[in-house]
Order: C-alpha cells, then structure tokens, then sequence
C-alpha cells in the first residue's frame, strides 16, 4: 500500500502556485488539444488520495478514469513491476516471447465469464484493443459491418471514433470515420419515452429491427457494446436488452462483443460487469483496472474466434510489454486478495445511501445509477423529475469544481455532459468515501 497518508489536506488554493508555474511550462509546450480535468500537478498518489506538488491531497473518485482500481500504487503491482523493471524491460513478444504475457493470457481464461476454450491477445491500449477485437470478428466471420449503439464510446482512433457516438470532444474535425460502422438505439431506462420498464424490450426490438431492415444480419461481423455504458453516461442497459441483442448475435453468427474496457475487473462488483445477466460474450475487451495503472489492453474470447486471423496477422511492437505485463499480475493478485468485488458492492451500498438522501433535498438529481464503484448522477434543470428531464451539463460542471475546489476530485460524463460519475478506488477507506459523499452533499447546498 502506498505511502501517502489516507487523508484529506487543502493547504492552499487549487490549483496551488507549484501547479500553476508547471501549467504556465505545459501550456507552452504541450499541445492543446490534450486536456485535463482538474490542472494539479500530481506527486505521488494510492490508495483513495492523490497529493499535488503543492503538498495538497485530494480524494480520488476518478481512478484515473476507471483505472487504478488496486490504487496508483499497489504493494503488488510496484513489486512485480519493479522486479521485472531489473530482469529486463522490452524484448518484442514477436521476437523473443515472456511467461509474464502467457501468465496474464492465462488470468483472462479463468477470470473472463464462460467455460469455453479462451484464447487473448495483448494490446497498448482500449481503442487498440477494440480495433483489434473488429479485426478478429471480421477474419472470423468473413464479413465487414460493425454494430454499436447509441451512446457508445470505444476510443479515439480512426476506426473507434467511427465506433464512438459523441462528436464533441472526440470527433468534431476530425474525420473521414471508418466505413461499415452502424449506430442502433441502447435501453436508456431514465430516458427511454414509454418508461424505463417498457426500455429492454423495446430498444432491443428496435436495434434489431434496424440491423436486420437497414445492415442485413447476414453482412454483420460484429455487435459491440459497453455492458454499463462508460463514458456515454454510466447508462446500465434496461434488464432484458444485453440477453436479447446477444442472443441475436449467437443466432445470426455474429460475434459478441463485450467492451469491459471501464466495467471490467471489479469495478461493478463482478469481474466483469456482463455475467450482471449472465451474458457471456464471444469476445471481451478489457484495459484500464486490469494493470493497475500500466498500459496494458487485452482482447479475449472463444478460441476459435481469436486464432481466425493468419499467423503474424496481429501484433504491435509494445502490446503485452513485460513490465504491464508483471503490473497486472500483481494488480488481479490484488483484487483477489482482498476481495474488490465485494469492496465495490460496499462502495455502492454506502454510495447509493448517502446519493438517496441527497435526491430528496436536491431536485437536480434526476437519477442515481451504476452499479459497485460506477456510479453515477444524472442532473437535470430543477423540478423536472418527473417531466421534461432537461439535461443540466451547468450544474454538473459546478458541482465539479465546487469539489475539486474543497479537494475532492470526481470527472463529469454523458451524451449530454451532464452526468456526474464517481469512480473511486476500489481500495479506498470508509471514511474517505464518507468523507468524499459529504464535500459533494456540500456543493449541493453551495450551487
Ligand atoms: N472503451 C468502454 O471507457 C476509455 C476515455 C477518456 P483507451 N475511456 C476513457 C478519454 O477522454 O480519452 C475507453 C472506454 C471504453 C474503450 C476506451 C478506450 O480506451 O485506453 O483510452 O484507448
């Protein structure tokens, strides 16, 4: 476990005077179009704390976007990387192959749903790992079209922002997108017009009926699809719909995709966030928490499907590095030790709680969902609960910067930008966690 004390400290403006002076030398040299949330310059971070240069320590309930699950520096993960860091740090597992890539293939058979022969290949990062399950599909199916929904996000890319339902920020200009990629509606329950009960069985009717009216069923290589929609608003599909698009999938030959890029290892309460019905995907991408914070993504998923492609037909220089590798060994040693599924449940159980109570003094709150430690609120303009439900991105961009300025960091999220999301470690304190709930209960009250 990290060194960093497990307490929350603001001891000067945020962001202080050493994180402005690094601003002022990034601005001048970093390029613009990459942004950050909150501009503190990080020190030193693990466990649910991140301290700044400035000796400011903040409760994390971003994770890095979902990804230090284990906290930024987990005993394990430091231990193993380290070690291999001295053994060596590169060979090319196109060269000269490790154990540690074999050891981690080996940890997403056992670990990802289904008892079907398993097969994975290692990537950089998410989007890598999305193109890549798109490139196995097609070899596997001899077919070209691509299916996903609306709110889906898979990447930045040129092939995953193709996959990618939000223009702003990440694909205004920036095209021409991949061809063949087809966008279906998702049951968005707080959303969907005839009520959230009625949203399963409808939206997959309807996504169903367009793939096979407007694509053809018999063209489609592939249907991919967060299993709690990530970066699109942290939207659980409406019971009924996963079981009924992948059933669809399994009975037109098309293969199943799983992106568990954010869902994925613990961060719902499950391994992964699919087995919540009992679906079980042909292919399953994975990245973020499964290395405790090193670059390391993963496609895995039924061997026939994953050895399609010809020999030396997939690969990259860095995909599986040794050291990623040695970090997700240690991250899953982690997660199974002290039991980080059942961490996430807790982390929902005190969370939905205290965001309950908020709902009943704050009518902004339109709606709680997620499950574990995804968890999210969805603001509308007030005393719209019941009605119009009219996005307000205003509120949630206040209440943001209303915690960040009392050193609590959480991210915004949605279509409509108006989603708040927490995403705390998984190893995070109760009192953090407490703690955290009452800086945002705050906010409320201050916006
Ligand atoms: N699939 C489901 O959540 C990454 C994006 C942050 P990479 N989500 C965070 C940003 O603004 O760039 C993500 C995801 C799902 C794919 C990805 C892509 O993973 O590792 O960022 O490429």
């Amino acid at each position: 476990m990290s060194a960093v004390p497990q307490e929350r400290r603001v001891v000067t403006a945020i962001p202080g005077p050493k994180s402005q002076e690094l601003q002022a030398r990034r601005t001048a040299t970093v390029a613009g179009g990459v942004g950050s949330v909150l501009p503190v310059f990080t020190a030193r971070a693990g466990g649910g704390v991140i301290e700044d240069v400035d000796g400011n320590r903040l409760i994390d309930f971003g994770s890095g976007i979902a990804v230090t699950s284990v906290g930024a520096s987990a005993e394990a993960v430091v231990r193993r990387a380290s070690a291999q860091l001295q053994d060596f740090t590169h060979t090319c597992f196109m060269v000269t192959p490790y154990e540690g890539y074999v050891e981690v293939c080996e940890q997403l058979a056992e670990l990802t749903p289904g008892d079907h022969a398993k097969k994975s290949a290692l990537f950089n990062s998410g989007a890598e790992a999305v193109e890549n399950a798109v490139k196995i599909a097609r070899a596997y199916t001899r077919r070209q079209a691509v299916v996903v929904f609306d709110h889906g996000y898979h990447g930045r890319t040129n092939l995953t922002m193709a996959l990618t339902a939000k223009n702003m920020p990440y694909k205004h200009g920036f095209g021409p997108f991949a061809p063949e990629v087809y966008r279906v509606p998702v049951a968005y329950g707080y959303r969907w017009p005839t009520g959230a009960e009625n949203a399963g069985a409808e939206a997959s009717a309807q996504a169903i009926d367009m793939i096979n009216k407007q694509v053809g069923a018999e063209n489609v290589a592939a249907i991919i699809i967060e299993p709690v929609l990530g970066e699109g608003g942290f939207i659980e599909p409406a019971k009924g719909f996963l079981p009924a698009i992948s059933k669809f999938a399994t009975d037109n030959g098309i293969v199943f995709v799983a992106d568990e890029i954010q869902s994925g290892f613990c961060r719902t309460g499950q391994w992964f966030a699919c087995e919540d019905e009992g679906v079980v995907p042909d292919l399953i991408t994975t990245a973020k928490g499964i290395a405790g914070g090193l670059p390391l993504a993963a496609v895995t998923g039924r061997a026939e499907i994953m050895d399609a492609p010809h020999a030396g037909g997939l690969g990259g220089t860095y995909g599986g590095n040794p050291v990623a590798c040695a970090g997700a060994l240690g991250a899953i040693e982690t997660m199974k030790e002290l039991d980080l599924n059942g961490k996430a449940k807790r982390i929902e159980e005190v969370m939905k709680g205290r965001l309950a109570a908020m709902a009943e003094k704050f009518d902004v709150i339109g709606d709680i969902r997620g499950r574990g430690a995804m968890i999210a609120i969805e603001l509308v303009e007030s005393g719209t609960k019941d009605g119009a439900k009219t996005p307000n991105a205003a509120a949630a961009g206040a209440l943001a910067k209303a915690c960040h300025q009392e050193g609590l960091l959480v991210l915004t999220c949605g279509t409509y930008g108006n989603v708040l999301r927490f995403l705390p470690p998984l190893v995070i304190g109760e009192d953090l966690l407490n703690e955290g709930l009452d800086i945002l209960e705050g906010a409320f009250a201050a916006i």
